[in-house]
């Protein structure tokens, strides 16, 4: 059997080069070998609070962008978390094998509650319940998501771990599979938090950002007075953003690409920096507009998606009904 690969994005905003490198980027590759389901994760996107008017044009947007990173819709399955109800039925379930200690542990939670003060709502506190369903509902082998993703990996792995000693053999454990660069990719304005597209600023790099902001973007960002381009997170950490972004557009390590700017000045990393994004940008956003422009074809993919997605989903959340003791509901 072929191994299956899930992995998922909120539509909560503009995706960033963070999003772009860290996970939509990495997803084609995975084509060849695996089954793929690719989810936007509409739910888990209203733990904060959203304008329907952007949530909707979010969502399909979302779809839009893993299309022009390269996934091909006849091979893989892309669909919305809302269109395969069984989504939020198994994270129903999970919930009761969650321990309040472990939700109150995971630092996004830590993080959003800090800064959303007026909105700590109870779906911002169990969403790694409902996202660990996202993933054990596939038979997933593998998750490729970002560095900030992987606490919540973590509890899915747990929970299923723990399902299975409990009910019997029902879930496949998946495995995390982080990028081999871009994994983190920094702000560009204060390197100490991730990029990230719900709080975008002058340190963010939008997708949708035209080739001349980007690289004004790039030629702003923080470095530091070392004046020496080595790959050192920990003391150069602005430095090391940049280097890494390089890596990641051009299919390489940190420490590969750091090779090439020995005795060389921050700004001829910049420059290199600024040109690969802007490579990157022209390619994926020309494919964007014309997925956009088209919305019959995008919602018959998605539509397409939410059928082999249900088919999938169905059958695994039949199987975790009948290990509870639920009646399974009856056929006519
Ligand atoms: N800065 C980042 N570097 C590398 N990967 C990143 N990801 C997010 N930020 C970075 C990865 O993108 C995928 C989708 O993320 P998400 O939509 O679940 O959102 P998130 O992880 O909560 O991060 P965002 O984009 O900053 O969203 P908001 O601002 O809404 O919280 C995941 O694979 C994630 O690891």
């Amino acid at each position: 059997m072929d191994k299956i690969i899930f992995s998922g994005v909120q539509p909560s905003g503009t995706p960033s080069l963070g999003n772009y490198l860290g996970a939509f980027k990495q997803f084609p590759k995975f084509e060849e070998a695996h089954k793929v389901y690719l989810c936007v994760v509409d739910e888990h996107a209203i733990t904060v609070r959203q304008k329907p008017e952007d949530l909707h044009h979010n969502t399909l947007a979302i779809a839009a962008w893993y299309l022009a990173s390269g996934i091909n819709p006849n091979v893989s399955t892309i669909f919305i978390q809302s269109h395969v109800p069984a989504h939020t039925q198994l994270g129903w379930m999970l919930s009761t094998l969650t321990y309040m200690g472990e939700l109150e542990r995971m630092t996004q939670y830590k993080d959003k509650s800090q800064k959303k003060a007026e909105n700590l709502n109870a779906g911002l506190f169990t969403y790694p319940a409902l996202m660990a369903a996202d993933i054990l509902l596939y038979d997933t082998h593998a998750v490729p998501v970002g560095e900030d993703q992987k606490q919540h990996l973590e509890l899915a792995r747990n929970l299923a771990i723990r399902f299975n000693n409990a009910f019997g053999d029902t879930f496949v454990v998946p495995e995390f599979m982080a990028p081999p660069a871009g994994a983190r990719v920094r702000d560009l304005q204060n390197p100490e938090k991730k990029m990230s597209k719900s709080e975008p600023g002058p340190g963010t790099i939008l997708l949708t950002d035209t080739p001349q902001e980007a690289a004004k973007k790039i030629k702003r960002a923080q470095t530091d007075n070392e004046a020496r381009i080595v790959y050192d997170p920990e003391n150069q950490a602005g430095i090391s953003n940049l280097l890494e972004i390089l890596a990641a557009c051009t299919n390489r390590t940190p420490q590969q690409a750091v090779m090439e700017f020995e005795g060389q000045q921050y700004g001829a990393l910049k420059a290199a920096v600024a040109e690969s994004v802007v490579f990157a940008l022209e390619d994926i956003q020309a494919k964007y507009k014309s997925y956009m422009d088209d919305k019959a074809e995008l919602t018959r993919i998605l539509r397409e998606g939410s059928e082999k997605a249900n088919t999938h989903a169905e059958k695994t959340l039949n199987r975790v009904k009948d290990k509870l003791g639920f009646v399974i509901p009856f056929s006519a």
